[in-house]
């Protein structure tokens, strides 16, 4: 059902029900240019339309080779806009950001190397972060005279709260693998790419247990959470709640429980 055979600068594969998406622009460091977005954009909306059954259980975004994630936005694109084309661009890649946070399944961004700029949003715009311990977290954008675009001056603060994301905007400094395990911003390492694609796996693993349909409502919930009070979060957590309780997944998830055995969760 979802082909990457149409894109050049990503791959698309699949896994035991699991995506993978790959920036695929080593040489670049996987710098994301408007191609780039709009292939991303593309997968990501067709996943939207046609996956409701879950057939796709969960996505994994990350980019080629050992050295970067994705540095960035693309500077040479970038430097040659004008204002209502650097608008555009802008637009295109919280559009992406957006459809990870509203993507019914969960999303790891797994981060080897270089997180900087749109690469740390787009790694933000996932439900949590596992990074290798050589990766770089960072918003260098006001060295380049630019602001994060793609939602880091919104995403970051809700991150690691508003003064420590003033801090590394302002600055632009580089934050190492160890210092955004402290800050939360990542909440794995591992020693290798390779390691952490196992991890990654294995965290799957253990997701795909669970009603995908239940995984989902907790997704849509928490991230609904960021914008309201804790009043008006409970409300949402209420509904949800109600809603899901008269799933197929909860009849069989509460009956497995109570027959001793493992349930077999269908998302309905
Ligand atoms: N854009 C374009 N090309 C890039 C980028 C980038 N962000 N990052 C690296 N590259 C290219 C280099 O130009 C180089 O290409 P070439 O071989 O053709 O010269 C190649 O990738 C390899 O890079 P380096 O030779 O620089 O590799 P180093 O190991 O020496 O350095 C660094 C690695 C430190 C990561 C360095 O490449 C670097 O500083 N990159 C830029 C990082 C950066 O500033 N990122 C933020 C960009 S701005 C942004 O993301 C804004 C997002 C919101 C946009 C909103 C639009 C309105």
């Amino acid at each position: 059902m979802f082909s990457a055979n149409n894109y050049e600068t990503i791959l698309f594969d699949i896994n035991n029900g699991v995506g993978t998406i790959t920036v695929n622009r080593e040489k670049k460091l996987n710098a994301l240019n408007s191609q780039v977005l709009k292939e991303i954009k593309d997968l990501l909306e067709t996943i939207h339309a046609q996956d409701k059954s879950f057939s796709l259980k969960g996505l994994i975004l990350t980019g080629a080779g050992e050295k970067a994630f994705i540095a960035g936005a693309d500077i040479s694109e970038m430097n040659g806009m004008t204002t209502d084309e650097a608008q555009a661009f802008g637009k295109l890649g919280q559009d992406v950001s957006l459809l990870f946070e509203k993507l019914h399944i969960p999303v790891i961004a797994a981060v080897n190397g270089f997180a900087l700029g749109g690469g740390c949003e787009m790694a933000m715009s996932c439900d949590f972060i596992y990074a290798t311990e050589s990766a770089v977290f960072g918003q260098p954008e006001v060295k380049l005279g630019l602001i994060p675009g793609y939602g880091g001056t919104q995403r970051l603060a809700r991150l690691v709260g508003r003064n420590r994301a003033k801090e590394i905007i302002y600055s632009g400094r580089n934050v190492k693998a160890e210092e955004a395990l402290t800050l939360g911003l990542a909440v794995k390492l591992f020693p290798t790419k390779e390691a952490m694609m196992e991890g990654v796996e294995d965290t799957f693993s253990k997701i795909l247990r669970n009603s995908p349909l239940a995984v989902g409502a907790s997704k849509k919930v928490m991230n609904m959470g960021n914008d309201l009070t804790v009043e008006q979060g409970l409300g949402c957590e209420l509904q949800q709640f109600a809603e899901i309780f008269s799933s197929d997944d909860m009849k069989e998830g509460t009956a497995a429980f109570m027959e001793k055995r493992a349930p077999e969760f269908t998302g309905k």
